[in-house]
């Protein structure tokens, strides 16, 4: 019998990717959205995708316990993915109180949700390498210690845990995964690949003549959302619930990626990139770089797509739709 998945967060970059590896599988796929006065935007990923039209979306928000639990019991999920956040690490210092009621105390209300009205289902928590922060060990793995460097961060920690507690307190089939930075031509504008790739394709078209950067040096393990999606997916198919590193094990910084961008659309990066102060953080995550070997052991679990595989799908995308559409970033 076809199972049936519960996303929260099912507009974003991953929850878009997601929704359509599940139909693939033929799960009836369930997604919680926000209502907007603009009711078409939530919808923009799944459409490009090719999926708006196979799911059953419902008004919810990761902030509303009664609508959460409601959802839930009507939909009774076998499976749910818990993706929903502000996710956005810059923002998070403007309104840390916010990002702490989302991406924190929501992965709470979603595990009550569950705990309350399907506690048989499958939990994922969309964790992150920004736990690690001001790594403790060079590279990353589950068992390294957690040091947030962000409100979002710290955010993700007390999800987390939350996590763990419920997985080891009731019992519940309760997973985390720990992904590392994972992008596609669905990634979210204000995020580092996606200015770079959208900017080098405004710029090739002549739309915009500079792109405005904070932190070149900042490196990240950098992956591709369609692969990590599986991961999540891997993890609920376990007997077992667990914890999970999901990464490529390779760190690129933001310089490389713009030269990676720019020269595929053959323009010489540095004479359009600017730098500007009010990019840079209050306080850095200089560098990650994960170890994904028990994903790969248990889960059997490895990345496909490559950073130069990535980066190119991206500014392709860009200039698409930067063409269709004739505006600057
Ligand atoms: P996106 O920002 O693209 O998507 C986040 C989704 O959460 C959006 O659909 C958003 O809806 C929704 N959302 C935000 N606030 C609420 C709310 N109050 N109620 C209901 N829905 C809400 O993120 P990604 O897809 O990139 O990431 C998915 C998850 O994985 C997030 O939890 C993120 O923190 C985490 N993560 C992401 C990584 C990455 O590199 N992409 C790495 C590690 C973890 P709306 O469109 O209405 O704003
Ligand atoms: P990150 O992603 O903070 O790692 O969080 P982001 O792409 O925002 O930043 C990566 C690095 O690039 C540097 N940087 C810039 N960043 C942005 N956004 N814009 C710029 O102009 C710019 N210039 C340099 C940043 O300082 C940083 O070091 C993402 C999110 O998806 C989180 O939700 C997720 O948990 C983590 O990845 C893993």
């Amino acid at each position: 019998m076809a199972k049936t998945a519960l996303i929260t967060g099912i507009g974003g970059q991953d929850g878009a990717y997601l929704a359509k590896f599940l139909l693939d599988l033929g799960y009836h796929v369930h997604g919680v959205i926000r209502r907007r006065s603009s009711g078409e935007d939530a919808l923009e990923r799944l459409t490009w995708l090719g999926v708006a039209h196979d799911l059953h979306l419902h008004h919810g928000d990761i902030c509303d316990l009664s609508s959460l639990t409601r959802i839930v019991q009507k939909v009774g999920p076998d499976e749910v993915y818990n993706l929903a956040a502000q996710s956005f690490v810059g923002i998070s210092w403007d309104q840390p109180l916010l990002t702490g009621d989302a991406t924190g105390l929501g992965a709470a209300r979603m595990l009550e949700a569950v705990r309350l009205a399907k506690p048989d289902a499958r939990f994922y928590q969309a964790s992150s390498s920004e736990m690690f922060g001001r790594v403790q060990e060079p590279v990353q793995s589950e068992r390294t210690p957690f040091w947030p460097r962000s409100p979002y961060g710290v955010a993700k920690v007390y999800a987390h845990w939350m996590t763990v507690n419920y997985r080891e307190s009731f019992g519940m089939h309760a997973s985390s995964g720990i992904l590392f930075n994972h992008e596609s031509p669905l990634r979210g504008e204000e995020f580092v690949t996606r200015r770079i790739t959208r900017g080098a394709a405004a710029i090739k078209l002549g739309l915009a003549d500079h792109l405005a950067l904070g932190n070149l040096e900042a490196r990240r393990d950098w992956g591709h959302a369609r692969d990590y999606v599986k991961a999540m997916w891997l993890m609920l198919q376990q007997d077992q619930p667990d914890d999970y590193v999901i990464a490529t094990g390779r760190a690129t910084s933001v310089r490389e990626v713009a030269e990676l961008a720019f020269r595929h659309v053959g323009l010489d990066p540095w004479k359009h990139i600017r730098i500007d102060p009010s990019r840079f953080r209050p306080a850095e995550v200089d560098v990650l770089v994960g170890d994904a070997s028990k994903a790969r052991t248990v889960l059997g679990w490895q990345p496909r797509i490559t950073l130069e595989e990535m980066i190119v799908e991206m500014v392709e995308a860009d200039l698409v739709r930067l063409s269709r559409h004739g505006t600057a970033p």
